[in-house]
This record gives structure tokens, sequence and C-alpha cells, in this order.
């Protein structure tokens, strides 16, 4: 039962993967359960693409159904949230487009209460410091899918730095290639390719 999201995603049934979510989510489950199977069969995909079984085509399709299939899921990802926990400024650096994982971090974020200001994708540097500056968020987060992103958020970091912002910035990078080493790297406090994971990270920023 539990492959039959990420089987029905990976060959395109539409009818399958949006039936299966309606069906679950009626009897109760946890959409983030869902969620993480459809991100499973992304990444079968992802291998798919790189083994040139799949194309790009291929990967447009399957961005286009993970679309429709959040649309039915994201309203029960949604609380009543009344205090706000702190500020969180996020985007997708220059160079890289994906924004699926970001959108779905998003959510679950805001719902849990943060003040989420989301700057999409393809952000430049000099952008992610105007508003940085402008917002003095706790957190600044990054959401990367391709590794040429990597330079572009350690360019934002040595900024963030040169500008003596880091000491009151908590800095999280996510998405489905990051790893320590790429924390490292641009010099972040934490990472995760879990929004739900993320999210008990950034909680525990703002406690700490
Ligand atoms: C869908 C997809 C696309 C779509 C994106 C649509 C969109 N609106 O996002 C399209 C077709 C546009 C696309 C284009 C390309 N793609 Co693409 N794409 C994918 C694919 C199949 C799925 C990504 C996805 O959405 N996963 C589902 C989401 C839910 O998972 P996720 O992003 O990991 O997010 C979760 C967590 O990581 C976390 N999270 C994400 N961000 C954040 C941020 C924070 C702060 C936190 C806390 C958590 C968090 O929360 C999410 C839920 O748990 C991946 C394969 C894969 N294995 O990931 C390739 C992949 C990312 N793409 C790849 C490539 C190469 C490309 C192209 C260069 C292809 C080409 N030749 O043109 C272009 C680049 C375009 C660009 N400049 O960005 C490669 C990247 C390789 C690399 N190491 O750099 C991958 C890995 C495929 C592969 N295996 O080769 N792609």
């Amino acid at each position: 039962m539990s492959d039959t999201i990420a089987k029905a995603l990976v060959d395109f049934n539409e009818t399958v993967v949006l039936e299966t979510i309606t069906s679950r989510l009626d009897k109760g489950e946890d959409p983030m359960v869902i969620i993480r199977e459809l991100q499973d069969g992304m990444g079968l995909i992802g291998e798919r693409f790189n083994t040139g079984e799949f194309f790009l085509s291929e990967l447009l399709m399957s961005a286009d159904l993970f679309t429709r299939a959040m649309e039915i899921l994201e309203p029960k990802l949604e609380g009543t949230v009344i205090d706000t926990i702190g500020k969180l400024v996020i985007g997708t650096p220059k160079g890289d487009l994906h924004d699926i994982g970001k959108n779905i971090f998003c959510t679950v974020a805001k719902a849990a209460g943060f003040e989420i200001h989301d700057l999409g994708v393809d952000v430049p540097v000099d952008r992610f410091l105007e508003v940085i500056e402008e917002v003095k968020p706790q957190i600044l987060a990054f959401s990367a899918l391709l590794t040429t992103a990597f330079n572009s958020m350690r360019e934002v970091m040595d900024q963030v730095n040169e500008r003596g912002l880091r000491d009151s910035l908590k800095v999280i990078v996510g998405g489905g290639v990051v790893n320590e080493t790429v924390m490292n790297f641009i010099g972040a406090d934490a990472y995760t390719t879990d929004a739900m994971d993320g999210l008990k990270k950034c909680e525990g920023f703002i406690k700490s």
C-alpha cells in the first residue's frame, strides 16, 4: 500500500495519485506521510532521469502532477495559529528554479507560526541581503536542488558575514541534494532533506 502513490507518480497515473490521496485523507491519514511518499516517487523519477530513461519532459510532467497533489494536501497542512513565533526569510538561490520542496516547507512553517518571507526562485545574492536587512529575521533558509546553487549560497553567506549580520541569524539549508558537506561549505548551522525535520530545527533555533 505504502508504495502505491510513489509508483503511480512514476507511472504518471494522475487518477490513481489523486484518488488515493483523497481516500487516505478521508480516512484521517497525516498529510505529511503522503507527502513523503510523493517525495520518494520524485526521487525515483530523478534516478530514471540520471540513467537516461526519463527526459526533461518527464521531470516537467512529474512536477505538474506533484503540484496538483499538493493542491489537495496543502489545505490539510494549514492550522490556525495565533502568535508568530519568529521571522524566516527563504529563497531558492540564483541559478536554481526548483520550488516544490521549498513551498511545502513554507506551508508547514507558516502553519507552525513562522512569519515567512518567501523570495521565490533564482534569487540573486543582493536580494537576499536587501530583505535580511529590512526584515531582520531570526532565520535565513535556503532551498537548493542543484549543485550549482552551492556557490550562490556561499556568496550570500560571505555578504552576511561581511555586513555583520551573522550573529543575529541562524541559517538552514534544505533540499534533495544537501548534506553535511554542503552545510559546512556554505557555513550554515543546519541542513535537512525533510520539511518536518527542518521545521523542528527552526523551532529549536527560536527556543535556543
Ligand atoms: C521536479 C524536478 C524538476 C522540475 C522542477 C519544478 C519545480 N517547480 O520545482 C523541472 C522540470 C523544472 C526541473 C528542471 C531541472 N532539473 Co530537476 N528535478 C526535479 C526532481 C525530479 C524532483 C524535485 C522535487 O520537487 N522533489 C520533491 C520535493 C518535495 O522534494 P525536495 O525538493 O527534496 O523537498 C523536500 C525536502 O528536501 C525539504 N526541503 C526542500 N527545500 C527546503 C528548504 C528548507 C529551508 C527546509 C527546512 C526543507 C526543505 O522539504 C521537502 C519536503 O520534505 C529532482 C529529482 C530529485 N531526486 O529530487 C530533479 C533534479 C533536482 N533536477 C536536476 C536537474 C539536473 C535539472 C535540470 C538542470 C535539467 C535540465 N537538463 O535542464 C533543470 C534545472 C532547472 C533550474 N535551473 O533549476 C537534478 C539535479 C542534479 C544536481 N545534483 O545538481 C535532479 C537531482 C535530477 C537528477 N537526479 O539528475 N527539475
